[in-house]
């Protein structure tokens, strides 16, 4: 279990608000891949950012789909990892704490999370591409892509795409709680897309005291007041132990 800075022990003990944003990297430790090391195999001639958007999905909606079908195989298989559930016991430790996360894989819910704002969508849910209404996982049989039993239109996964607007209250409830707290942990995030990557210079406008945990520097870590140097599962148990 990694030590934890007496400083920072010190701001969380004495917080009473919390916010959290997290990234891919901490679902790595639970085999699912990061979104930037996602293209491995049969997609590494693929960038995400030409995949995860209306027009790729317009030009070519078999592959995106088969896309998607590959990484619900993956995800389906993935368990919380000791990250995830020091989150879950963390969430009861404050008054205000707010999970806030860019992950489509639902493994923060599954891991016992209460409150989870997701940023992204959640690659567990199907939605028609025309009429952007829900369609169930039964509805989702048949060809690839399925058709949409209201419309006809094709069905696609329920997450943000590139270039598509993030779902408004869930990120007014993300902006807010990152104006509120104390302590901003972020986790597991490149911090690079926007605009969940403004959230945490949001919380430091607002006097919060930054918190980044990742085994390597993002452009977050000069903002910093705290780095913690290591993988999400390793990391967040020393700070429920000694919080
Ligand atoms: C929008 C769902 C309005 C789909 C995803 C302002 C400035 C610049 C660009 C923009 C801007 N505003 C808008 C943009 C454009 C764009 C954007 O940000 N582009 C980037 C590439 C520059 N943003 C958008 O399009 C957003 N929409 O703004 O709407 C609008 C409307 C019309 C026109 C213009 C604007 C929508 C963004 C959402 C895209 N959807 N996901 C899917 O999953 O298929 S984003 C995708 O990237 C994932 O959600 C992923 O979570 C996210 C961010 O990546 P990370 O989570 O950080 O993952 P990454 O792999 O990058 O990093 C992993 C980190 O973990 C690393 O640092 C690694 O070191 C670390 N790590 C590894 N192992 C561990 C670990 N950490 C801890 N423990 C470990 N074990």
């Amino acid at each position: 279990m990694s030590q934890v800075p007496i400083a920072l022990l010190m701001r969380l003990r004495k917080a009473r608000s919390v916010a959290v944003l997290t990234g891919a990297g901490i679902s790595a430790e639970s085999g699912v891949p990061t979104f930037r090391d996602a293209m491995t195999g049969l997609w590494a001639r693929f960038r995400p950012e030409d995949l995860a958007t209306r027009e790729a999905f317009r030009r070519n909606p078999k592959l995106v789909w088969d896309w998607y079908q590959w990484r619900r195989g993956l995800i389906e298989k993935a368990r919380p990892n000791a990250g995830h559930e020091a989150l879950a016991r963390l969430e009861d430790r404050f008054a205000d704490f707010t999970l806030i996360t860019q992950n489509v894989d639902d493994l923060h819910r599954k891991a016992g999370s209460r409150k989870v704002l997701e940023l992204h969508g959640n690659i567990r849910r199907n939605k028609c591409f025309e009429d952007n209404g829900p369609v169930d996982d039964r509805a989702a049989e048949g060809e690839a892509p399925p058709r949409c039993p209201r419309c006809g239109g094709r069905v696609r996964p329920d997450v943000v795409w590139f270039g598509e607007y993030l779902p408004q209250a869930e990120l007014a409830a993300a902006f807010e709680a990152s104006r509120r707290c104390e302590v901003f942990l972020c986790v597991g995030t490149s911090a690079l897309v926007h605009p969940a990557a403004s959230l945490p210079v949001e919380a430091l406008k607002h006097d919060a005291c930054l918190v980044e945990i990742n085994p390597v520097e993002t452009p977050l870590s000069p903002l910093c007041e705290f780095s913690l140097r290591g993988p999400a599962a390793s990391m967040l148990p020393g700070l429920l132990a000694q919080t």
